[in-house]
Formats: C-alpha cells, structure tokens, sequence
C-alpha cells in the first residue's frame, strides 16, 4: 500500500538484523519483547529513549541503522530502509551540464567541506533544533559539473528506487543547501538516508532527499514525489503548505 502522506511513509526500526520495517508497527525491539511492541506513529521518542543504551553498548555495527535521535521520525516510501556501503556508493550529476560526473565518496570528500547547524522541520509538525550537518554545497557541484544555460532546475532521484525531489536552479544555489555526507558528529547512517543525502536548510523535510544518488539538470521543474501527492513545489518553511512554523 503506497502511503499518502509523509507521515504515513513512517517506519520504526524493528530489529537491527532483520532491517525490514513495519509501516507504523514496531514488533519487538531489541529484546525488548512484548513490552516492547507499540502500535501507532506517536512511538518515535519513546523508541530513541528505549535505544539509548543499546546504541552505546553496541559492537555490531547497529548504529549505522539507528536514528541519530533527539525527536526524529524515520520516512521511507518504500517501507525499506536501502543500503550502500560507502564504497560502492555513486553520485550521479547529469542532464544539463557541460561535465556529466560520477562522484565517489572520495570525490566528495575531497571536495571543500561546509558544516551548518540548523533546524529540520517535517511538514507534519515535528522539528528537531540544531543538527549539524556536514557536507558540499550543492552550488559547489554545479559549478563542478558546469551548468548549460538552459537548465533552469533539478531533479533527485534516490536509490530506494522510488523517490524524487526538485529544485529551481537559484534555490539550488543557495549555501544552506547541502549534499550531505554527515550528521550529528557521524556519518550519515542508513535510516537517515546514507551514506549521502540532500539538505535543504529553509525548506520541509521532504525536500531533503535521502539515499541521494542521482542529480539531473532539467530545462523545468519536474515535480517530485510527494509534490505529484498534492505537497507544494516551493516548500519554504512556515509559507508553504497552510503552515506557519517558523523558517529555518
Ligand atoms: N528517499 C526518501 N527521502 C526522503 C523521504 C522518503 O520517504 N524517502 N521522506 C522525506 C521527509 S517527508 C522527511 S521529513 C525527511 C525525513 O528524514 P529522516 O527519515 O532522516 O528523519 O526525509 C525526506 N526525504
Ligand atoms: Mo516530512
């Protein structure tokens, strides 16, 4: 069943081996057993408190899944979590540029790096306050890739195969718009859309397309997926969207 909204597309981890997620359901975490099973999309606090020490205590490699925490929900909509290891992790920038590239980790991180602390806000109403994120600057890429004079905007794909997002080419210009490769001191980990996700400081969540694998110059706005669902093009926080949260 496709979710309708984002946060029908909110999933809560259910077991760190067996990474296939209930849409709404948590069954059992952790060892946590019958206590543990919650039903409902109210539980996101409630799981990042009750994983608190098994995240300190792990030696397992389950970190990379979990949250990094602190009030935010996991969004999927694909009710999976997809997965590249860094290494084979690719970037793909084309359409409309004069340098068609793909970018390993390598290249990125050997590109000029730019740390923000800033806000995420979810078009649903949940806002997590100062998160630092890590990563190049989108324009940095452009100007990488050299812009055609006819692309006027672009388009992300992500590869869980399902989701897209959009820019205009001066939103995409703007520095508080990153391709991020960090978050909260780490990397970025598997629920949060690593190794490689997009952040768009002054726009809702949505816009920061997680698993970020592909960035095509487009002659137009194409509308992305939660766009085509009804969701405003231009997503500025606080004037878009019937909403008045304060901007980022
Ligand atoms: N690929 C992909 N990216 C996505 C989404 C998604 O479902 N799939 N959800 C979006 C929405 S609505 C929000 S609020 C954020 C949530 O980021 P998080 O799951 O790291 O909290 O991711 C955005 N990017
Ligand atoms: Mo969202």
């Amino acid at each position: 069943m496709e979710p309708r909204t984002p946060e029908e597309a909110e999933v809560v981890l259910a077991d760190a081996r067996d990474v296939p997620v209930g849409r709404r359901v948590v069954l059992g975490m952790f060892g946590l057993g019958v206590a543990g099973v919650v039903v409902g999309a109210k539980v996101s606090d409630g799981v990042s408190k009750a994983l608190a020490p098994i995240t300190a205590a792990d030696r397992t490699g389950l970190t990379d899944l979990l949250p990094a925490g602190g009030g935010f929900r996991i969004y999927t909509v694909t009710g999976t979590l997809p997965a590249k290891s860094e290494a084979e992790y690719r970037l793909e920038v084309h359409g409309l540029v004069e340098r068609p590239m793909t970018l390993t980790m390598a290249d990125l991180r050997a590109m000029a790096a730019t740390s923000l602390t800033k806000d995420f806000q979810c078009v649903t109403g949940w806002r997590v306050e100062d998160v630092k994120w890590v990563g190049v600057k989108l324009s940095d890429l452009l100007d990488r890739a050299g812009v055609r004079p006819e692309a006027k905007a672009l388009r992300f794909t992500c590869f869980d195969g399902a989701y897209t997002e959009s820019l205009t080419l001066e939103q995409a210009r703007r520095p508080d718009v990153l391709v991020a490769y960090g978050m909260q001191g780490g990397g970025i980990s598997r629920a949060h859309g690593g190794p490689v996700r997009l952040y768009v400081a002054p726009m809702y969540g949505y816009k920061s397309a997680k698993w970020l694998s592909g960035i095509e110059l487009t002659d137009r706005v194409i509308e992305g997926y939660w766009e085509r669902r009804g969701y405003d093009v231009d997503a500025w926080i606080g004037k878009s969207n019937g909403r008045d949260d304060e901007p980022v």
